[in-house]
């Protein structure tokens, strides 16, 4: 209200630092905006059955014809005349964006009046006011006593709460809330009251069993993983290990998978064993590079990692393969969890197949030199969610936080038994 220079009569508001307030209004009435405006008695020495929307013997009755008999009123529409006397200002709603009543440390703040002055601007708001009658917005300050504030001591004191959340006071909702909760409170605990002692310990050690099976089963859960992923690019031969574990056959061979195969199994291999053999859930995630978002979707619940790599077709593939492999020791999911990973050379049955030695040194290399292409680029561009390697040395693999082991051996004619092992160990 600082900014009004005259509101009595309301009709004869008008804002006192034009030059500031008049950009502001016609930029809100182009904007189909509202004003805000925080409205609080300022004069301490008003009425106060009229500044509380209490029955009053004050009433102000303006030139215009409207009648006032609360302040509030009064002064929300001096807010309207003066935007109103802005060109263009008299389509400019008025919000009210703060009100309310301090409980102590002023004159007439008591706890009576603060619940009373928030209880009648609530039911009052509905009307709006005698320049403009219906629905208005209207925002109670404050819900919290502010302890801390500085200023008048009376400034700390416009909360609906204490800090502590304990109710300061409170308007009628919220009192029928209180209320209703502390009838539940003393029905409950007559309730309890009235069980023998010997239920009463059955129900609280049934709840404490319950939760303690809960938290166990989740931390279970989420404790231990068991999925295997299989990766790799297009043509690895992940497919056919996914059945050789699965089945111990590879279903006369397979086509470039568009789709997860997703199963959870008892590894073929280890059908006969005596004891508990506990199945794995394996996931082989095609090399198609469209599908190669599924591999994040898996990779956080990973309990180890297969890296296919073609060993006979190895030289062609080298450099796409290292990026893949790179993107996986780099995925902050997979360092994190330490996820073990098996880098199998597959194919070997084919006399021109590589060793996983040649692959190793081979991978560890191109590795390398994507390292130094990617930290040349500016930090900005780099999306590799962890550093790799030590700065200074040529990279191996010795060096990843994950623990990464190669093999090799021929998914199509030895039953995956380098895989299925592998696998097994993780
Ligand atoms: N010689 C030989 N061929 C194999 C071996 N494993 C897979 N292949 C062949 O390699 C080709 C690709 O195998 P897939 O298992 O379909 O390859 P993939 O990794 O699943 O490929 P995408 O599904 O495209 O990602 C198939 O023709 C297989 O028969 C192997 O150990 N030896
Ligand atoms: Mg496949």
């Amino acid at each position: 209200m600082d900014t009004i220079a005259d509101s009595s009569p309301p009709s004869a508001g008008v804002f006192n630092n034009s030059s500031v307030m008049e950009p502001i209004v016609r930029f809100l009435a182009s904007n189909g905006s509202p004003l805000l405006a925080n409205v609080y008695r300022d004069d301490q020495h008003i009425d106060l059955s009229f500044a509380l929307f209490q029955p009053s013997s004050t009433t102000v009755s303006d030139p215009n014809g409207l009648t006032y008999t609360n302040l509030f009123d009064a002064m929300v529409d001096a807010v309207r005349a003066s935007a109103e006397k802005v060109s263009g200002g008299g389509d400019v709603d008025i919000v009210v964006s703060e009100s309310g009543w301090p409980s102590a440390d002023g004159r007439g703040a008591t706890v009576e009046n603060a619940r009373a002055y928030n209880q009648n601007l609530i039911n009052h708001v509905g009307q709006g006011t005698p320049k403009k009658p219906g629905q208005m917005e209207a925002y109670v300050f404050a819900m919290f006593n502010e302890n801390h504030k500085n200023g008048d001591a009376t400034e700390k004191k416009f909360g609906l709460f204490n800090p502590s959340g304990r109710v300061g006071f409170a308007t009628r909702a919220m009192d029928e809330w209180v209320r209703q909760a502390e009838v539940w409170v003393g029905q409950a605990e007559s309730w309890i009251r009235q069980q023998p002692p010997e239920q009463i310990y059955v129900a609280v050690a049934v709840i404490a069993v319950t939760i303690l099976l809960l938290v166990s089963v989740s931390c279970l859960k989420s404790s231990k993983p068991n999925t295997i992923v299989l990766s790799g690019l297009s043509g690895g031969g992940k497919t056919i290990l996914f059945y050789q574990l699965r089945d111990g056959s590879s279903h006369q061979g397979t086509v470039t998978s568009m789709e997860q195969n997703n199963d959870t199994f008892v590894l073929h291999s280890e059908l006969e064993r005596n004891g508990k053999i506990k199945p794995v859930h394996v996931v082989d995630v095609p090399g198609h590079a469209r599908l190669k978002p599924k591999l994040d979707e898996v990779l956080p619940q990973a309990a180890g990692i297969v890296f296919v790599v073609d060993a006979q077709d190895f030289l062609s593939t080298m450099q796409a393969a290292a990026e893949y492999m790179y993107d996986i020791l780099t995925k902050a999911t997979v360092v994190k969890k330490r996820i073990p990973i098996l880098i199998f050379c597959n194919k070997t049955d084919k006399v021109t197949a590589h060793s996983k030695e040649f692959i190793k040194k081979q991978l560890e290399k191109e590795i390398n030199k994507l390292r130094e292409s990617r930290n040349a680029i500016s930090s900005a561009d780099i999306t590799d969610e962890v550093k790799l390697g030590n700065p200074g040395e040529a990279f191996n693999f010795s060096q990843c936080q994950n623990k990464v082991t190669v093999a090799e051996g021929a998914g199509l004619t030895e039953y995956g038994y380098v895989v299925t092992h592998g696998a097994t160990r993780f």
